[in-house]
């Protein structure tokens, strides 16, 4: 039997301290502060966002951790934890296509701030996370969020609002300011899910995310008050949403909108689908990927509305054939699983979990198992053993419990 690796959370002190000793040692002196804002599992809800569906996310205790010091000029100088060096860039020139690698995170952001009219200035920043990079899990998010707030305070633009008592309106503020960062900047075409999650989400509730109209419902989530777990899988089968395929499907499913003459695909009720599908199906090969990708958009939305439900009746335990409808329609009708993704899932169920199902884009990163507290360990096991005799790089694990926000 193989060992699960797990992936340890920080403490906050741990995370804290780590940026703000190398901070003083790259930097000289203080930071004006430390900030840090945590990855993202989504329940269920997979790629609606950019469709104007529903999704439901969670905040992880996994973080990612800013000491950042204002500067009077418009130089950008960062120190990451996870690589030798320093970047430095000159906000001043920022523009798509400018910046390269995860300083277009963060550059993209102050951009994004200064093009909403926020007066935001240069800095010096070293960042450092136990968000497992490339996962699944939103450590871009992280990384946004936490220079988000981050700003927000230094520069006093009265947006996040404090710790115990976060402003869910400037925190949109900030959300929409990491997005425009990610899509324009960084040249990755995502949804918003992931921000929203990693700045608007509460410890101990999973955030109900209308992308319709941006609103959110913090819905309780305590899973171990009926004895069951949450169990991560981290495949370490590497993703990026910057190339490629995931800039295909968002395509894919507004081409499909313009077709059928909606806004987006949220404007397709489950009542509506069959005719709007055949509407789809014109016999040409777009079109029958279309019918796909549509199925899978709207079905999805009313899973997170039945999942909800489950939640409200204090049924969490009733969730697992959703996750496990979800992770079908996602392999087969939108085709953004993978092998690792695929074997995850199905030795999970095997080894009794409730439900299982990828989590975040996709094609790579992690799934999610819903499991009965007991059998957290074995399920990883089992998983570990199937991944082992598949000859596939070891997964790692964690067990997600809904965490705070960015602060
Ligand atoms: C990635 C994106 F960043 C999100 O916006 C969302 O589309 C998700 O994939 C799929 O639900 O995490």
């Amino acid at each position: 039997m193989s060992v699960p690796t797990w992936i340890d959370a920080w403490t906050l002190e741990d995370g804290a301290a780590r940026v703000r000793a190398r901070f003083a040692e790259v930097f000289d002196g203080e930071p004006d502060g430390v900030w840090s804002a945590p990855g993202r599992v989504n329940l269920i809800g997979e790629h609606t966002d950019y469709n104007g569906g529903l999704a439901l996310p969670i905040a992880l205790p996994h973080r990612t951790y800013v000491a950042l010091r204002s500067r009077p000029d418009d130089v950008v100088r960062l120190v990451s934890g996870q690589e030798q060096g320093s970047r430095e860039v000159d906000l001043s020139t920022v523009a798509p296509g400018t910046v390269e690698g995860w300083p277009s995170y963060v550059a993209g952001l102050a951009w994004a701030l200064r093009q909403a009219g926020y007066a935001v200035s240069g800095f010096d920043a070293v960042v450092d996370s136990c968000v497992p990079y490339g996962s699944g899990l939103s450590s871009s998010a992280a990384l946004e969020s936490a220079f988000a707030v981050a700003l927000d305070a230094v520069h006093g633009l009265g947006l996040a609002g404090t710790a115990d008592a976060p402003d869910d309106a400037g925190r949109a503020v900030l959300a929409d300011a990491c997005v425009r960062a990610e899509n324009e900047i960084a040249g990755a075409p995502t949804g918003g899910m992931d921000q929203a999650a990693s700045l608007r989400a509460r410890a101990g509730h999973a955030l109900l995310l209308d992308c319709l109209d941006g609103s959110v419902r913090q819905e309780p989530f305590d899973l171990a008050a009926h004895d069951l777990a949450l169990l991560v899988v981290d495949t370490k089968a590497e993703h990026s949403h910057a190339t490629g395929e995931y800039g295909v499907r968002r395509a894919s499913c507004e081409a499909a909108a313009v077709r059928l003459g909606v806004g987006t695909l949220r404007e397709i009720t489950p009542e509506l689908l069959p005719q709007a599908l055949e509407r789809l199906a014109d016999g040409s090969a777009e079109g029958d990927v279309q019918v796909r990708r549509v199925r899978h958009v709207v079905t999805e939305i009313a899973r997170v509305v039945d999942f909800v439900a489950e939640l409200e009746a204090g049924r969490p335990g009733g969730v697992g054939a959703l996750m496990d409808a979800s992770h079908v329609s996602l392999r087969d009708d939108y085709e953004v699983t993978c092998r690792e993704l695929d074997l995850t899932v199905e030795t999970a169920r095997a080894a009794g979990a409730i439900g299982a199902r990828m989590t975040g884009g996709g094609f790579g990163g992690s799934a999610i198992a819903l499991v009965e507290a007991s059998a957290v360990e074995h399920v990883a096991g089992a998983v570990a053993d199937a991944f082992a005799t598949a000859g596939l790089h070891a997964p790692a694990f964690l067990v997600a419990t809904p965490a705070a926000p960015a602060s």
